[in-house]
């Protein structure tokens, strides 16, 4: 990156201006946050001098999920920057969103240096405790490293995840080296995969971070993804079987194709990427590039290996392609019974922008139909909650992914529940008339847990929202409007939408009683 205006920056080691030149040469895209007034905003100066653009936003947890999201698309981590304290425990859901989702994002916070006195308390908190659970570790700029680089390296190691780290107004001493690289297993599983005849795959979000989009989209067996990797084998292709989830009701495709086989191999199989970790009928190995024992455990993995190379036999096997056209076939005809349910909005919007978007989703009985009835061509292409079910992720995911990639546009599809918790981050897609589709999934409530409500004789009222329609908001914050009550009308508001005029908001409503009957049998 070159130096558009201002002075020459250097810092001496563990500076805020060694620091900014070190994000500069090495983050995966533009820099997110909230700043205030301390070493924040001297941070952002500098990268602004050094020409990374920076994207403010209303909440720090928005920020947080926006830059790991751009962190995942880029393959380097994201950069996302707060004050301390309360700034830093406002990104914290975004941290845990991003440890959900395996995003990788130095989160930077202002902090008091260790060695503060007790008394100086303003904004004080013990940032440490505070993301313990949601990163896998933290530091402060310091003199003798880590430098931004070995952070982003760490954040980005497997599996990938929030690293955070403070901004003293005085750089550290004396910190803990970073952890070394997590052990791989040692067992072989090439034999086990070399003697299988009918083997299914169930590949985790670690086959894309390997490379072996290409070896599943030239298999001949049944590739499964998990939720979070859908789209790594390419769901045109008549081998791709859709989402396992170990959870699947009777009439998925997970439930129809693995009692036929006689081998389960995963990659980067582990209960984080699953709802039901369980034992599957027939044997089953493991890729893995960090040794798992609960995930052994859970699966009753009969052998566990680190190099795709043991994955080549293989390519020796074929079967399974009626099994599985048959298994999607009956899925997605289930999700389509009615008259206007998402499986047809999904459709229109297939028909409508085919390969060319890319569609973020968050969690929601509407999410459980994407997962069935979108295909997805690559696994960057289709952006889920599929590990933490998240609501409401989806608005700073889009706006992550939009930002980092304006050339494709994106979806962003939303439940009454998710469109809520950022809708105000909706004014950047304004700004920057960015190829955004904001499409509300609407049934007026919380239809996933509606149904269990129903059938468990509770009340209802707490999963009802009041005056379900944003319209009104949206037009307020900058973005064309429309309402969809069947697929005609919405199948005309997506036709007549260019994405580089900028951004739209299209309100899809649903008849609530066949909204919570839509995914029996398959969830
Ligand atoms: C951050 C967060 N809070 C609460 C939940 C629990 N939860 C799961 S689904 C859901 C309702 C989602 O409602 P909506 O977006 O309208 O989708 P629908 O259920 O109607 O398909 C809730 C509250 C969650 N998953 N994540």
């Amino acid at each position: 990156m070159t130096v558009p205006k201002g002075a020459p920056i250097s810092g001496s080691a563990g500076s805020v201006e060694a620091l900014a030149e070190q994000i500069a040469a090495r983050a995966g895209g533009p820099v997110f946050g909230v700043p205030g007034g301390g070493p924040s905003l001297v941070l952002l100066d500098r990268l602004e001098r050094l020409g990374v653009p920076f994207h403010l936003a209303h909440f720090e947890g928005a920020a947080t999920l926006m830059a790991g999201t751009a962190g995942r698309l880029a393959g380097r981590a994201g950069v996302s920057v707060s004050i301390k304290g309360p700034g830093l425990a406002n990104q914290v859901p975004g941290l845990a969103a991003c440890a959900f989702e395996g995003l990788p994002v130095v989160a930077v916070a202002e902090a008091y240096p260790a060695s503060a006195p007790a008394g100086r308390a303003h904004k004080r908190m013990d940032h440490a405790r505070l993301t313990a659970a949601v990163a896998k570790g933290r530091r402060a700029v310091s003199e003798q490293g880590p430098d931004f680089a070995a952070l982003a390296a760490w954040a980005e190691a497997e599996r990938p995840g929030p690293v955070v780290l403070d901004l003293p107004p005085k750089p550290e001493k004396d910190q803990p080296p970073l952890p070394p690289a997590p052990q791989a297993p040692t067992g072989r599983i090439a034999d086990r995969v070399a003697g299988a005849r009918r083997p299914v795959v169930i590949a985790g979000t670690l086959a894309g971070r390997l490379g072996l989009a290409p070896l599943l989209s030239r298999l001949r067996v049944p590739v499964f993804s998990t939720a979070a990797a859908k789209g790594v084998v390419d769901e045109t292709l008549p081998h791709a079987a859709g989402v396992f989830t170990g959870a699947g009701g009777p009439e998925s495709p997970e439930r129809a194709l693995l009692p036929l086989a006689d081998l389960v191999v995963g990659i980067g199989l582990c209960p984080g990427e699953v709802l039901g970790a369980v034992p599957f009928p027939c044997p089953a190995v493991n890729l893995d590039s960090v040794a798992d024992p609960e995930g052994e455990a859970a699966f009753h993995l009969a052998a566990t290996g680190a190099d795709p190379a043991e994955l080549a036999p293989l390519e020796g096997a074929a079967w399974g392609a009626g099994e599985v056209r048959a298994a999607l076939e009956a899925a997605r005809a289930r999700l389509a019974e009615g008259d206007f349910l998402p499986a047809h909005a999904f459709a229109a919007l297939e028909r409508r922008f085919g390969a060319g978007l890319r569609l973020v989703v968050d969690t929601g009985d509407f999410c459980t139909v994407a997962e069935h009835v979108w295909t997805a061509r690559a696994a960057d292409r289709y952006l889920g909650s599929g590990q933490g079910r998240y609501m409401g992720t989806a608005i700073p995911m889009a706006l992550g992914a939009a930002l980092h990639d304006p050339a494709t546009p994106v979806a962003a599809v939303l439940g009454d529940g998710g469109i809520g918790p950022f809708v105000a981050e909706l004014k950047l897609a304004a700004q920057h008339r960015l190829p955004l589709l904001v499409l509300l999934m609407s049934d007026g409530g919380f239809g996933s847990i509606r149904h269990r409500a129903r059938a468990d004789g509770l009340t209802e009222r707490p999963l009802t929202v009041h005056a379900p329609s944003w319209l009104e908001v949206m037009a307020g914050l900058g973005l064309k409007s429309g309402r969809a009550d069947d697929l005609g009308s919405l199948a005309r508001g997506l036709a007549g939408w260019q994405p580089a005029d900028g951004p739209l908001y299209i309100e899809a409503t649903f008849q609530p009683d066949a909204y919570r009957a839509m995914v029996r049998g398959i969830r």
